[in-house]
């Protein structure tokens, strides 16, 4: 079952925040409240996967079966990669007699596709005094609603946090973050529109530290007059945070929006290279019948998903759990 927010978080003292008076049946009913949410949100990708695998025959184990589930893999964006692994698996588990039913097929192609996410550290590192967070991604992906977000579950698990305004090419994405803030009950560091965003960040570490925060979360932008400036600012904010804290940033998330698709895989190849993301936040899987694409961008980029969002809630941002993931894909 999936991780609640007070396992997501690596460094969250287990008697500190309002989780420490959240009884284990709590932490359950959370759970499975929200796997509910994951399905509900991942009804698009499921139906898809249902209707092209509706005329498989079952009990008729030949290739025009294989054809069909790789058809439908690839119809879902889980990459060729994936997909050939995860055919190559199927088959030979047929051979060697383990799928004879429509159960034994589901649940190892449930188990073949968890097996494709790569491994990886899926908690988000804030063990460190102060834990720096680097939001990176490209526009309309989700950065600032998932940065309070987190700034929310933080500050509720007993984390104080310092939001930095390094988005400064946009007027409205200062203002949306401050909104965040006021909700999350966190400072933001701001400065005019236009600012240097490396300027911000340095004063949302010195406020930081001043105030003696746990986790200073940095809003960047996703958008510059080019892909090249855009990569260079932030190669530029990672630098003046590492000089202010040897080690920092210790998570550097991206943004990937699902719906998006193969393109989404690039942009995650690009980031991936240029500024070491450490985790994907996988945004907007309600609004494709593709959600494959978590299973291409974890295995094709050996990257941890961190969290998937299903939905503009404030709910439907989760921990990821490549089980439940698995089961919202194929089970009714
Ligand atoms: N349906 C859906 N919408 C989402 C999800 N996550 C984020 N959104 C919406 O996507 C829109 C863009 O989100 P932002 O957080 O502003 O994106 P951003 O990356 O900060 O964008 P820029 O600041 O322009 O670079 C908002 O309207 C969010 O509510 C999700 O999981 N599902
Ligand atoms: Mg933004």
């Amino acid at each position: 079952m999936a991780r609640s927010w007070h396992e997501v978080f690596k460094g969250v003292d287990e008697s500190s925040g309002d989780a420490a008076g959240v009884t284990a049946r709590t932490q359950e009913e959370e759970k499975k409240g929200f796997f509910g949410r994951l399905k509900a949100g991942m009804s698009k990708s499921r139906k898809s996967m249902q209707q092209h695998l509706s005329v498989v025959m079952f009990d008729r184990l030949d290739a025009e079966l294989w054809e069909n589930l790789e058809e439908t893999l690839i119809f879902a964006d889980c990459g060729v990669k994936s997909t050939v692994a995860i055919v190559d698996r199927m088959e030979k588990a047929a051979g060697e007699g383990e799928i004879r039913n429509r159960e034994q097929f589901y649940s190892h192609l449930e188990q073949a596709l968890v097996d494709m996410f790569a491994d990886g550290d899926y908690q988000i590192d804030v063990s460190h005094k102060p834990s720096v967070i680097l939001m990176v991604g490209v526009n309309g992906t989700g950065k600032t609603t998932t940065i309070g977000k987190i700034a929310w579950h933080l500050q509720r698990e007993g984390k104080s946090v310092v939001m930095a305004a390094a988005d400064t090419f946009r007027a409205a994405a200062i203002e949306q973050l401050s909104e965040w803030g006021e909700r999350a009950g966190c400072p933001v560091i701001k400065q005019e529109r236009g600012s240097d965003p490396a300027a911000v960040v340095y004063d949302a570490i010195s406020a930081g530290r001043s105030r003696g925060t746990d986790v200073i979360i940095v809003d960047t932008a996703g958008r510059l007059h080019t892909q090249v400036n855009l990569m260079e600012e932030l190669k530029k904010i990672r630098r003046v945070i590492g000089k202010q804290i040897p080690g920092a940033p210790h998570e550097t998330l991206l943004t990937v929006d699902a719906t998006t698709g193969q393109n989404g895989l690039t942009q995650a190849r690009l980031f991936g290279d240029s500024v070491g993301v450490t985790g994907v936040v996988l945004t907007k899987l309600d609004g494709t019948a593709k959600g494959g694409i978590a299973v291409a961008i974890s295995h094709e980029l050996g990257l941890p998903i961190k969290l998937i969002g299903v939905g503009e809630q404030m709910e439907d941002l989760r921990p990821f759990d490549a089980g439940d993931f698995a089961r919202a894909l194929f089970e009714d």
